[in-house]
């Protein structure tokens, strides 16, 4: 069975700074899109909480410099610089992703956040790549934990559900899709 509408939702964006947390306190790295970009999409209105799908990074890449955040619990403000580097093409592939999207209960974030984890090791960081993804269906709401460990296996879940339904009939053909060459 295909994915039900409204899925598959098609974004394109590109990689922003997040809190820096993802790799350094879960070894769980997500690449951070700007929200709006989900807001801006065919996604359901104000529906927070963990979804999966397909990611392709491409274009070039730079360096992520962070600023000091403006106020406690507001996101660093970061800036991208030297944009030059072009993502290996064997990084450049259609691969499973899960994303978060809303407020990250455990950490209290005070701004909403869209951020992607791609099932995939990269050679590199990629802040500033241009990223596409197809969001193909919705796993649960954001919740909160009694501790790192606890987000950490409930993330893993999140992974296996994204790649056991990612291998269905009606959800293979989407790594074909002509939107991830355009
Ligand atoms: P930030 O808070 O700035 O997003 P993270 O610790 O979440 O920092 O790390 C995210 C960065 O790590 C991404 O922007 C990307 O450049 C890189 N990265 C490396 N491997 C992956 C992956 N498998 N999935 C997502 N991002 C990855
Ligand atoms: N944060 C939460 O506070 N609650 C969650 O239920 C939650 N689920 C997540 C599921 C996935 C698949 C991913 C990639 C992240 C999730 N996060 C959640 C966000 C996590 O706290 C965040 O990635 C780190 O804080 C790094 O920014
Ligand atoms: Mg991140």
């Amino acid at each position: 069975m295909p994915p039900q509408a409204p899925y598959p939702v098609f974004i394109s964006s590109h990689v922003i700074g997040g809190f820096g947390r993802g790799s350094a306190e879960l070894g769980i790295p997500t690449a951070n899109i700007p929200p709006e970009a989900l807001m801006a999409s065919a996604m359901p209105k104000g529906q927070t909480g963990i979804y999966f799908g397909l990611s392709k990074i491409t274009g070039t890449y730079g360096t992520l410099v962070r600023h000091k955040a403006a106020a406690e619990g507001a996101p660093p403000s970061n800036e991208i610089v030297k944009s030059t580097k072009a993502i290996a093409t064997a990084d450049a592939t259609v691969l499973p992703m899960v994303m978060s999207l809303g407020w990250n209960p455990f950490y209290q974030n005070k701004e909403p956040s869209a951020e992607i984890h791609i099932v995939h090791k990269f050679q590199e960081q990629f802040y500033g790549a241009d990223i596409k993804i197809a969001v193909l269906g919705y796993i649960r709401p954001e919740s909160n934990f009694v501790s790192v460990e606890a987000l950490i296996e409930e993330i893993m879940n999140d992974i296996r559900i994204g790649k056991e339904t990612l291998a269905l009939e009606g959800y293979r053909e989407i790594a074909a899709d002509a939107f991830w060459e355009s």
